[in-house]
């Protein structure tokens, strides 16, 4: 499953963000739509599914489907409050980064009120900008690879050297806990051009490198959140700032989000999540206060497009990861697997993903013996480099 980090300073929202994502407003029995563990928990990104357009209903096995969306799962961690200088093991430091080692990518939440100081603590609004603290997450996450890569580096530099090794192996080596691979770091690699010899690296081009594989390896989405509370002009400077360096800030009430889903699974509201409005259903179970709650949420959304918890997860995964969401079936004409069910499966690929990518998710034996896939809408064969497109619908043959 593709797993996203929640990180940010403390107070900054990450458990509220967590706790309404995370929430299933119906009965969920099928596993993975369960709390994995205190801080991980499953939330979904949305496609229209195939079996829509095939007019027959879906029985999905490990997602869900709903009025023709289907909510393919994804997992969500709720990082430890991350405060300065954790890389050096301050705070919760370590648990931080541990946290962090398998994330393929980190939404990072901060306050866009400017109401928490470097530390967490509640100050008055305005007062922390909260660019600081995109700065600050960015250096931290740095340092903390910087000190893995750079730990007794002279010795491995001078042994690379020695047996010409190639560096993205000796590097990937050291950073193989972190979910960082080979193809990473020669990207990373290439994008700096550092042109001195690995035993000429000095702490700056360790950091510089540094920098460049998170960036790759750790991709960043940010998500103003508390954009319920904050100054308008105030929020909209902030998300200036980080289109400037690239990051597609989004607007969050995490509250909001949270709010919605508990009054949905009370059957006081209708609302899916990522809709950009609701439905009350049991207004007299409603007081005046939680009725003008309510209208203001409604107003928020209309001016956000909702309240951008499910926003944030899907640019991540769809914008930022670049994923797709692939059908395999075992009968190419009605999109069933063995035992008869409709669209029983999907999966996340990143773009680029062929056919074999999808054979060996599927089962490694699949993999192992492909002989050629179906394209399930125009009965085309396929060979084992298709790259595959999003909402395909695929059969794979193989040896048996
Ligand atoms: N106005 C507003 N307040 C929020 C929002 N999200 C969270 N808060 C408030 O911010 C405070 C901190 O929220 P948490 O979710 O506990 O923050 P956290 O980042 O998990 O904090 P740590 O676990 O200490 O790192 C709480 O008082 C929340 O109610 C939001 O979208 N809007
Ligand atoms: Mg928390």
């Amino acid at each position: 499953m593709v797993e996203i980090g929640l990180v940010g300073k403390p107070n900054v929202g990450k458990s509220t963000f967590f706790a309404a994502a995370t929430m299933h407003t119906v009965e969920i029995a099928n596993y993975p739509f369960t709390t994995i563990d205190a801080n991980k928990g499953v939330g979904y990104v949305r496609k229209t599914c195939p079996h829509v357009e095939l007019g027959t209903p879906c029985n999905p096995k490990k997602s869900l489907c709903i009025n023709g969306t289907r909510y393919i799962p994804v997992e969500l961690i709720d990082v430890a409050g991350l405060v300065p200088e954790a890389h050096a093991g301050r705070g919760l430091g370590n648990k931080f980064l541990d946290d962090l080692r398998h994330a393929d990518a980190l939404i990072h939440i901060v306050d866009s009120t400017g109401a928490t100081d470097a530390e967490g603590n509640f100050v008055a609004p305005k007062t922390r900008d909260p660019w600081e603290d995109v700065n600050f997450l960015e250096k931290e996450i740095a340092f903390w690879i910087a000190d893995i890569i750079g730990r007794g580096w002279i010795r491995i530099a001078r042994r690379l050297e020695a047996e010409k090794v190639k560096i993205e192996i000796a590097l990937a080596e050291r950073l193989s806990g972190l979910n960082i691979g080979e193809k990473e770091i020669h990207a990373a690699l290439q994008n700096i051009e550092l042109k001195k010899k690995p035993t000429q690296w000095n702490e700056q081009d360790i950091l510089k490198l540094a920098f460049e594989i998170r960036r790759i390896a750790k991709p960043l989405v940010i998500a103003a959140n508390k954009a319920d509370a904050a100054d308008e002009d105030y929020l909209k400077e902030f998300i200036r700032k980080c289109a400037d360096r690239g990051y597609h800030a989004i607007p969050v009430s995490a509250d909001y989000e949270l709010a919605l889903k508990k009054a949905a699974k009370a059957g006081l509201i209708s609302y899916y999540p990522g809709d950009e409005d609701f439905e009350i259903l049991q207004e007299n179970k409603l007081n005046r206060r939680q009725l003008d709650a309510l209208e203001k949420i409604r107003e928020f959304m209309k001016k956000y497009g909702g309240t951008g918890v499910q926003k944030v997860i899907e640019h991540t995964v769809f914008n930022v990861l670049r994923m797709i969401a692939v059908y395999p079936v075992e009968d190419e004409h009605k999109w069933t697997d063995k035992d008869g069910n409709v669209l029983p499966d999907v999966y996340l690929f990143r773009e680029g993903s062929t056919a074999i990518d999808l054979a060996y998710k599927v089962h490694t034996e699949l993999g192992e013996n492909f002989i050629r896939a179906i394209d399930g809408r125009s009965k085309k064969i396929l060979g084992h480099d298709y790259v595959l497109r999003d909402g395909d619908v695929i059969k794979i043959v193989a040896r048996r």
